[in-house]
C-alpha cells in the first residue's frame, strides 16, 4: 500500500509525521472521505470544494491547488492499482510548538492521502438493515464549531461512538442542544413518512453531507417524491414508514429498528431500497475517471 505524502508516494509503514505536528496535539486540521467507484471518483469537486471550505473556515492555507489535489489523488489510486477505493484526504496545520498558536506551525501543512477497500458495515445489514440507539451525547452546538468544518477533531462523535459500541449496536442517533434529530457520528439520516422523504435542515447542526444531497436528488428527480428539510424529532423517528442513513463511508443503509422501537415492520422500506438502487446506477456511472 502506498501513501501520498507531501508530494510522494511512500510505503504504509514509512508514511509518517512529526508528533509536534499540531493535526496531532490539537486535532488542528481536516480532512474528507471520498468515494471511487469503477474507476470514477464520486461527486470528487464537491469534495475538494467542501474541504477547501473547511481550510478557510480554520484559516489554513492548502499548499497546493485543487488540480493539484486532484493529479496525487489520481497518481495514488493508480500505484496502489484501485478502482473501487475509499480515500481519505487529510490537510494537518504542520508542525509547531507545544502551543495552541498556529502561527508557530512555521513549515508548510502536510498533505496525507490514504486510499483503500473498506466497507463501513457488514454487507448482510444493508440486505436485512440495522439498528440503532439515541446517544445521550448531544452533537456540538453550530455555534461552537460548525458541523460543515470536517476537523480532525471528531471527539464528540466518538464519544457517540461509544455510546453505540456499549448498546451493541454499530451506529447512534445523536440530537442537537435543543433536543431534535440531526445527524449519526458519520452519517446523515433521513425518514420517509406518508410517501414523502425528511431529513433534518443542515442548519439545525448536521454535516451537509454529499450522499445526503445525492439522495436527496435522486428522491426528487428519480422517485418524484417529495424531500422536506425540517426539524425532526426522536419521536418522528419511532413512528416513521421507514428510516435510512447516508454517508460516503456508508453509501445508502436501511435503519429497521430505534431504541428497541421496530420503524414498521422491522424490514428495510420499499423506497429505501429504490434509493438505495438508483444510488448503486449513480456512482458506477458518475465522477471524475481516474485514467
Ligand atoms: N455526518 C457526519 C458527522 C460525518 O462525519 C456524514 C454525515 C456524511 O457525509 P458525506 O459527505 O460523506 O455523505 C459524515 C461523513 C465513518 C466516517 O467512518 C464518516 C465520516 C468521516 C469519517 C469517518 O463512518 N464522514
Amino acid at each position: 500500500m502506498k501513501i501520498y505524502l507531501d508530494g510522494k508516494l511512500v510505503p504504509s509503514d514509512e508514511a509518517k509525521i512529526s508528533v509536534f505536528d499540531h493535526g496531532l496535539l490539537y486535532g488542528d486540521g481536516i480532512f474528507e472521505g471520498i468515494r471511487a467507484y469503477n474507476s470514477r471518483i464520486f461527486r470528487f469537486k464537491e469534495h475538494l470544494d467542501r474541504l477547501w471550505a473547511s481550510a478557510k473556515a480554520i484559516n489554513l492555507e492548502i499548499p497546493i491547488s485543487k488540480k493539484e489535489m486532484e493529479k496525487a489523488t489520481i497518481k495514488t489510486l493508480l500505484a496502489n492499482n484501485l478502482k473501487d477505493a475509499y480515500i481519505r484526504m487529510i490537510v494537518t496545520r504542520g508542525v509547531g510548538d507545544l502551543g495552541l498558536d498556529p502561527r508557530k506551525c512555521t513549515g508548510a501543512p502536510s498533505i496525507i492521502i490514504i486510499t483503500d477497500n473498506i466497507s463501513l458495515y457488514p454487507a448482510e445489514l444493508y440486505e436485512k438493515g440495522m439498528e440503532v440507539v439515541t446517544a445521550s451525547t448531544r452533537r456540538i452546538r453550530p455555534d461552537s464549531l460548525s458541523p460543515n468544518i470536517k476537523s480532525l477533531n471528531y471527539l464528540n462523535n466518538i464519544m457517540a461512538k461509544i455510546e453505540a459500541i456499549r448498546a451493541g449496536v454499530m451506529e447512534t442517533i445523536m440530537l442537537n442542544s435543543e433536543g431534535y434529530v440531526v445527524e449519526c457520528t458519520g452519517d446523515n439520516i433521513f425518514l420517509v413518512k406518508n410517501g414523502a422523504v425528511y431529513t433534518p435542515p443542515a442548519s439545525s447542526g448536521a454535516l451537509e453531507g454529499i450522499t445526503r444531497n445525492a439522495a436527496i436528488e435522486l428522491a426528487k428527480n428519480k422517485l418524484k417524491i417529495p424531500v422536506k428539510e425540517q426539524l425532526l424529532t426522536i419521536y418522528d423517528v419511532y413512528t416513521a414508514d421507514e428510516c435510512f442513513l447516508t454517508g460516503t463511508a456508508a453509501e445508502i443503509i436501511p435503519v429497521v429498528c430505534v431504541d428497541l422501537r421496530k420503524i414498521s415492520d422491522g424490514t428495510p422500506g420499499k423506497i429505501t431500497v429504490k434509493l438505495i438502487k438508483e444510488f448503486k446506477s449513480l456512482t458506477r456511472l458518475s465522477g471524475v475517471p481516474i485514467k
